[in-house]
């Protein structure tokens, strides 16, 4: 847990992001299940996670523009290269950066990342604007989950076991961040391919 590591990178990660959301606006998905998400995502990367009914999976191709991804900006490729260091794992190379958005009332039930290839890779976790209840689970579902508050910079490397351990958000409560505004944005870099 990196508290505020991003924050030295804001002021060239904001803009990179709103560029990034030009290209490839936030929408809700759906699940394979038939619910829609009530977090809105998007990618950035040579591969993007998707949902539909068909199932999850890594596409190299935004499904609602017909294009690819917009490519990985350097400036998230450096944060998620930097934090991942500080973590311990040298010479982490994502190809795929997930973004969540997050507004007053949305939520990510318990579930486990096992869509990338390359699960020896860790996960690098960025949250920006509102704070949110992270729920850190076990590698069993029934597993009590920990709660740990995110806020605005916090960033997270998740490798070795716990790379497989469930976990999830709790409903995001109302606010207005001075920044971001009225949203939680979480970054997850992975190794998709
Ligand atoms: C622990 N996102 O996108 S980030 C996800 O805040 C996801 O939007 C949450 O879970 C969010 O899949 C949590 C922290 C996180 C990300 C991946 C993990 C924690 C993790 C993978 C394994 C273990
Ligand atoms: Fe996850």
């Amino acid at each position: 847990m990196l508290r505020g590591f991003a924050k030295s990178f804001e002021s060239e990660l904001v803009p990179a992001l709103r560029e990034v959301v030009a290209q490839a606006p936030f929408r809700r998905m759906f699940t394979p299940g038939g619910h829609q998400m009530s977090v809105a995502m998007t990618n950035c990367g040579s591969a993007g996670w998707v949902t539909d009914q068909s199932g999850y999976r890594y596409d190299g191709i935004d499904p609602d523009s017909g294009q690819p991804w917009p490519a990985m900006p350097p400036v998230l490729r450096r944060l998620a290269e930097q934090a991942a260091a500080e973590g311990g794992f040298e010479s982490f190379a994502p190809d795929a950066c997930l973004i969540n958005r997050y507004t007053p009332g949305a939520r990510m039930s318990l579930h486990q990342d096992k869509d990338e290839q390359d699960l020896a890779a860790p996960i690098v976790s960025v949250s920006l604007g509102l704070p949110a209840t992270f729920l850190f689970g076990g590698p069993k579902r029934a597993d009590k989950p920990k709660r740990y508050r995110l806020e605005h910079g916090d960033v997270v490397v998740w490798g070795g076991p716990s790379r497989l351990f469930f976990h999830g958000v709790a409903p995001l409560a109302e606010g207005e961040h001075a920044v971001m505004g009225p949203q939680r944005i979480n970054l997850t870099f992975r190794k998709a391919r």
